[in-house]
């Protein structure tokens, strides 16, 4: 059970990701990359980023962390009642993308991490605790969803 303060804590850190989607949404890809490099694999259009310089220049990777955080704002706002949001989105990454729920996990670690390193004086222990239960939360049901699909992850 996630509670309103928490809820609350989750989407205050929500609203300073949000006012620099394209930069955070870089810096979070990047660090996953570079943490998780297995991650790396499903991703072919980025293969030939080699270099953190490399990974830093490109439009398309920055393009595409904005994706996953808006996709992920979405959730996060529905503070729980995110069937709508989630279904299609477990859809494509069990039945096209077939990411492993492990890689789920991955980037809720880089994004706590990351929050905690950038907004150490509003991201204390509280609102990181509630920001893990919730994507745990996000993880759990994607999981469920992936079931439904035929995806074990
Ligand atoms: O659903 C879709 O296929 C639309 C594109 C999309 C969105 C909205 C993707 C996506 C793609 C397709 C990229 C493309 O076509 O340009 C791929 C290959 N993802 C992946 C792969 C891995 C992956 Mn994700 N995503 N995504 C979203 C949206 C949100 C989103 N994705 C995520 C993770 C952790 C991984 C493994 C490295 C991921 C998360 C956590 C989220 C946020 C809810």
């Amino acid at each position: 059970e996630i509670s309103d303060q928490e809820w609350q804590r989750v989407l205050d850190i929500w609203g300073q990701v949000e006012t620099d989607l394209p930069t955070h949404g870089q810096e979070v890809i990047i660090r996953m990359f570079q943490s998780h490099p297995e991650t790396t694999v499903h991703f072919p259009k980025f293969k030939h980023l080699k270099t953190l310089d490399e990974m830093k220049s490109s439009e398309e990777l920055k393009k595409h962390g904005t994706t996953v955080l808006k996709a992920l704002g979405r959730i996060l706002k529905q503070k729980g009642q995110h069937e709508a949001e989630l279904k299609p989105l477990a859809q494509s990454h069990a039945t096209k993308h077939k990411i492993p729920i492990r890689h789920l996990e991955f980037i809720s670690e880089v994004i706590v991490a990351f929050f905690a390193d950038k907004y150490s004086a509003d991201f204390g222990a509280d609102s990181q605790a509630a920001m893990r239960k919730a994507l745990d939360m996000f993880r759990n049901d994607m999981a469920s969803k992936y079931k439904e699909f035929g995806f074990q992850g």
